[in-house]
């Protein structure tokens, strides 16, 4: 048996037809249901749907043996009990600091909110930059607005959300795509049937 775990939202939308490349998919009528327990064509292959977060947990722990997440999520979560083997190229964003157009980023101790922690420390760290950073779990762009932060590190793809919180795009913390992602015993105990799936989908990429 092997499990995937894939995330609700865009994700889900970009790996299916990934998969189905590949020659393995969902049939439309498991997708409408309610379960969380997906069957496939292949009958000892299961896809399993979590929150984007809970990706690389259940894929550390080996309740599911294959994932798909975002480098986002990958890098607040750390590489424990994971192999990251390919970048799918799909859901792709920046990772970006942006305030109001006139906000000074050279403060000596810049206030950011944000979910990146990680991702946020190193930058600034990188830079030999002091931040106070407040850890938000979303609406970020409010926190400028309402004066919690002087900045923000959050995900951008359009830029319309920043643009409709009077908020610009000032830094690029890094680029941001979905990748998959292995269980490091499961790639041991299951190395065959995990690379006989990992060239289908590296070959319908
Ligand atoms: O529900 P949850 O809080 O878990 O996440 P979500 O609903 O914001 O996003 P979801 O579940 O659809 O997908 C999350 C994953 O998709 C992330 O881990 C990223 O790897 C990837 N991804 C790609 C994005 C975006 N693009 C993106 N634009 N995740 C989130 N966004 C959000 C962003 O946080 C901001 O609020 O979209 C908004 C900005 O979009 P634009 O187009 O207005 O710039
Ligand atoms: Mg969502």
């Amino acid at each position: 048996m092997l499990t995937i775990a894939l995330s609700k939202g865009r994700i889900l939308e970009q790996s299916l037809p990934l998969l189905k490349k590949a020659g393995l998919f969902v049939a439309p009528d498991e997708l409408q249901s309610r379960k969380l327990i997906l069957n496939t064509n292949i009958e000892n292959i299961k896809v399993i749907i979590l929150r984007a977060s809970d990706v690389p947990v259940f894929v550390q722990h080996g309740a599911a043996d294959i994932g798909i997440a975002g480098k986002d999520v990958l890098l607040e979560h750390g590489s424990s009990g994971v192999f990251e083997l390919l970048d799918l190229g799909i859901s792709k964003c920046r990772l970006m600091v942006a305030s109001n157009e006139k906000q000074d980023l050279n403060l000596n101790s810049l206030k950011v909110a944000t979910k990146y922690v990680n991702s946020t420390k190193e930058f600034f760290h990188a830079k030999g930059k002091q931040v106070e950073i407040i850890k938000l779990s979303g609406a970020m762009e409010l926190a400028p607005i309402v004066g919690l932060s002087d900045c923000i590190v959050d995900l951008v793809d359009t830029g319309d959300t920043l643009k409709a919180n009077n908020l610009v795009a000032r830094e690029l913390v890094r680029n941001i795509s979905s990748r998959l992602i292995i269980n490091s015993a499961s790639f041991n105990t299951k190395h065959k049937e995990i690379n006989v799936w990992l060239k289908k989908i590296e070959k319908s990429l």
